[in-house]
Parts: structure tokens; sequence; C-alpha cells
């Protein structure tokens, strides 16, 4: 959904001659019109969007936002310039997945070796369930996915944390994954296959690093040697869910509340959070990609994928996100 957005400039040149002829005609605002993405970036109802740049290509994989019954498929987003955005239709259904039957949540994507992995969700699975986090593979970011292993990569609740809403996270060609529902945040190493996890140096498989506030939707990214871990707070279905950081010096942790960056304007949307971070190769811009509710819409399922801009204050930390109902420019990756 691309929105000319009208911008005023200052002087338009045909006032800048009138002045320079000696005219007095008065200066008239001029308007131009700028391309942005508007916010939503997309049509439809879509929720937790992982952003991330394949090549010169950004792409979004989002969960399906409707009743748990009716998510049974994920579809994705591509775009050479965060305005104009291309559909891929059903990359990953129940009928591959056989194990996931409802509830497919929230995708985590990389890619390794020349193929791209999806981490799903499924099945909202509770204690003594089949159900939790897959992954799937692909030879094109569009899919189609096949089921990896044809069962749950973690199908288990430990320390509290039901199998949802991961992250995979590669530092120093180590694969980490960051996981989590019902307040609780793993991290887990991953084999280099992806096919299981592997013991952490102490031995230890699963280890808990919940923060104070953490709710869901964990997220790592690492600027200038920090880890920004980042997550969600509050109900999703709700106005104040929200995310919020930490700053740590190592993918462990320990990760201290620093604050929120991203909650609901009651003049733009509500429920901002379960977010992504899109930073532009080789360059210091960051795009935070998240789900709000619209304003006036209180279906918990009402989510839709909005896009704005992620900066920080000379002390690395991340300023407050203004969310909008412009979106961003154009911004091709070079
Ligand atoms: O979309 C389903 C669930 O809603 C996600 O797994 C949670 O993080 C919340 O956004």
């Amino acid at each position: 959904m691309n929105k000319l957005i009208l911008k005023t400039s200052v002087l338009s040149l045909s006032a800048l001659l009138l002045v320079a002829c000696g005219q007095t005609k008065k200066e008239q605002p001029a308007e131009e019109a700028v391309a942005k993405s508007g916010n939503p970036v997309f049509e439809g109802w879509y929720a937790d969007p992982e952003g991330i740049v394949y090549g010169d290509t950004y792409w979004i994989y989002p969960t399906y936002s409707d009743q748990y019954e009716l998510q049974t498929h994920f579809d994705c987003f591509s775009s050479k310039d965060l305005v104009n955005w291309t559909k891929h239709e059903s990359i990953l259904d129940t009928t591959e997945v056989k194990w996931a039957k409802r509830a497919m949540w929230a995708p985590a994507v990389i890619s390794k070796d020349g193929k791209y992995y999806l981490f799903f969700g499924a099945n909202d699975v509770h204690e003594g369930e089949v159900g939790g986090i897959g992954v799937a593979v692909a030879d094109r970011p569009e899919g189609p996915y096949k089921d990896l292993l044809g069962k749950p990569l973690i199908n288990e609740i430990i320390n509290g944390a039901q199998p949802i809403d991961q992250f995979v996270f590669q530092d120093n060609g180590t694969y980490y994954m960051y996981y989590g529902g019902w307040r609780h945040c793993n991290l887990v190493k991953l084999k280099d296959d992806f096919t299981g996890l592997e013991p952490f140096e102490d031995g230890e498989m699963y280890k808990e690093v919940t923060p104070e506030g953490y709710v869901e939707g964990p997220f790592m990214f690492k600027k200038d040697g920090k880890y920004y871990f980042m997550w969600s707070e509050g109900g999703w279905t709700g106005p104040d869910y929200s995310v919020a950081y930490a700053i740590a010096d190592s993918p462990f942790g320990p990760f201290k509340r620093i604050g929120k960056i991203l909650q609901q304007d009651p003049e733009v949307g509500t429920g901002a959070g379960h977010h992504s971070v899109i930073q532009v190769p080789g360059t210091d811009e960051y795009y935070i990609v998240y789900h709000r509710h619209p304003l006036g819409d209180d279906n918990g399922n009402h989510r839709v994928t909005c896009i704005d801009r992620m900066t920080f204050d000379e002390q690395g930390h991340i300023n407050p996100v203004k969310i909008t109902f412009e979106g961003v420019e154009a911004r091709p990756i070079r």
C-alpha cells in the first residue's frame, strides 16, 4: 500500500525566480510528492514481522493474524526499496508440516550455506501436547519451504518458557536461538545444520536469560561490539503491548532492562510490539518492523505490520521510536 505523501518545501524554484526578478509576488509554499511506505506497509492482518535483508532485497516474514484455527500458513513480502512490496503467498503451511495443526506463529529467518531457513512456532503448545518450535528449509527466500525435521525442534516446556517466538542469532560463527513465551526466555545453541541443539561449554542445554518485564518476542542485534537484546512486554491483544531493551557485553547477558522504546501512540495506533530490526547493510541506518492495532479496533487479532526509523543517541542508547502513519521513505540497497 504505497502512499504519496505531500511535503511542503520552504521555497519553490518559481518563487526564487520571482524574487530574483524583483517581483513582489508573495512566496507560495510548493507541494512536492515524496513516495513513502505508509503504515501499514502492506495490506492484511499480519503480526510478529521478522525483517531481513537478503542481497539487495528487504524481506518481511510475518504471522498471518487470525483465529488460531485459521493460522495454518505463512505468507512473506519482498521489496527493493521499503516502499513497494510484493506478496509471496503460502510459503509454508500445515499440509507440509504434518505435526502443525494451528497457530503457526512468528517466523525467524536466516540464510546459511546457500539455503534459507524459517523457524516457526505451531499449535500454541501446552504441557503434554505435540507442537512448539519447528524449522523449515528452502532454496529461495520465497520458498517453497520444507519441514526439515518432520517433528518439532523444541517441543518441551523448559524453565517455564512456552516454545514459541524464537529468534536465531549468529555470533562469531555460532548459531544461538533465543525463544520463549509465558514470561520466560531461554537461550540455546543450534547444531551447525539446525537439526537439533548442542550443549554449551558448561554442558547446559537451556540457559534462562529472562530480563525484568519480559513477556515474549525476543530479538538480538550487535552494534559497536555491544549486544542489544529486545523483547515485548504487556498482552498482545491489548493496547499496552510494547518493546523494551537491554545492552550487554555478551550474548548470554546479563540483560539489565534499560526501558521501553516502542509503544502505543493514542493518535496513531495501539499495542505496538513484537518487532524486529533491519540494518541497511554497510550503514548505520536502522528500521524497526513491528505490528500494531489500528485505532478504534478492539479485535485482538487485528494487527498490521508497520515500519519506522530507529535511531540511537550519542551513548548508543536507542531513542524512543515515533510510530507514524507515513512510514519510511524509499531506501534502495546500493
Ligand atoms: O501472533 C501470535 C503471538 O502473538 C506471538 O507468538 C506473540 O509474540 C504475540 O505477538
